[in-house]
């Protein structure tokens, strides 16, 4: 066994399990040509950070497909109420906050449902992300 392990912060393993494989895979050709300004954009799989998901990401990676993620199993924790993943909470995630305030939850803004009430996002919601504002990534 040869499998490098890449560190998590590197590693497109969207599913979760600790490796780069045919499941992220799928899940990322799912996503493959979206930009920022479409709903199911999702950042984590723009891995150049160019807001969108293009060729160059594929290409970052195809690099470590196959490969496994150093720290994704020991530390599964993901900032809460870092919406767009720059490992800080600041007024860019709350501005993508506010967008969906008082929205019905639904697949596109879970994510912003932040005390998982499954209905509404409602101030309930807010009073997690102001819990969490100003702090970054460990
Ligand atoms: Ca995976
Ligand atoms: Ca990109
Ligand atoms: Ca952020
Ligand atoms: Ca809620």
């Amino acid at each position: 066994m040869s499998i490098k392990e890449v560190s998590a912060q590197a590693c497109p393993d969207f599913n979760g399990d600790g490796k780069v494989s045919y499941g992220d895979f799928l899940l990322f050709s799912d996503h493959f040509g979206l930009n920022e300004k479409e709903n199911r954009y999702d950042a984590i799989y723009d891995l150049d950070g160019n807001e969108e998901i293009d060729f160059p990401d594929f290409l970052n990676f195809a690099s470590v497909f196959g490969e496994k993620c150093g720290e994704i199993l020991a530390k599964p924790s993901v900032l809460i109420g870092d919406f767009n993943g720059d490992c800080e909470v600041n007024f860019e995630d709350f501005l993508e906050f506010a967008k969906h305030y008082d929205e019905d939850v639904n697949n596109f803004n879970k994510k912003f449902d932040l005390d998982n009430s499954g209905d509404r996002i409602s101030v309930k919601d807010f009073f997690v992300f102001s819990d969490n504002f100003g702090k970054v990534c460990s």
